[in-house]
């Protein structure tokens, strides 16, 4: 048996998150653990829609009251939201596994400090700029340093990096994700999740 909790995994874009919330699932899968991915490529189409893409549907006012961007505010709203439906998954006893860049150390603390004491697990990954930005797997990296993409994490807008996480893991390439993974299911296994 297990309990619901929430696995957040912060860091830069390009830093492996969502590749390591993957691999997590699966070997969680394996163990019998009912487990919920969240990331920017499922969220960020539905729920936390861009306003350029709730304007087709549901018109000019409600985009712009809406939709998220990556301004400061649009991304608190963006965690805001992710740390809600988290916390749903976890109260029916799934674990959640999160992987948004959250940069601002004030938005990850609300929703840590909106979950019971221990069900909230932050995990810096913490892969150096540099890698990021040779790995660049959208090419927005390149396009940031262009002046193409304004207000880009790392670029020309902050990440706030933890000062206390539950853990940090390297996703440089030494290590496969799936060695990454394992470190976090015997965090798990110790705290007897
Ligand atoms: C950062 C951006 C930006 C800007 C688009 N800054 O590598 P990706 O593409 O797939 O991951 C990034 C994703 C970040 O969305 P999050 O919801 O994780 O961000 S936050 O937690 O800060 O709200 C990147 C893409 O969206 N992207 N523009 N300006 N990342």
């Amino acid at each position: 048996g297990h309990r619901g909790c929430v696995i957040w995994l912060t860091g830069l874009s390009g830093s492996g998150k969502s590749t390591l919330a993957n691999a997590l699932d699966h070997l969680l899968l394996e163990r019998g653990v009912r487990t919920v991915v969240l990331d920017g490529d499922n969220v960020r189409h539905g729920l936390n829609a861009s306003p350029e893409r709730l304007r087709e549907t549901h018109g000019e006012e409600f985009a712009r009251r809406f939709g998220l961007g990556f301004s400061a505010i649009d991304r608190e709203e963006n965690i805001r939201r992710i740390g809600a439906v988290a916390q749903l998954f976890c109260e029916a006893g799934i674990i959640a596994l999160t992987a948004f860049i959250s940069p601002y150390r004030i938005d990850r603390r609300r929703v840590r400090n909106s979950m019971r004491e221990g069900d909230f697990i932050e995990v810096f990954v913490d892969t150096p700029l540099e890698v990021c930005e040779r790995r660049d797997p959208k090419g927005l990296y390149k396009k940031a340093r262009a002046g193409e993409i304004k207000h880009f994490t790392g670029i020309d807008d902050p990440y706030e990096t933890p000062e206390s996480p539950e853990l940090v893991v390297k996703a440089d390439g030494e290590r496969t994700p799936q060695a990454l993974a394992e470190d976090i299911i015997a965090y798990l296994v110790g705290r007897q999740i």
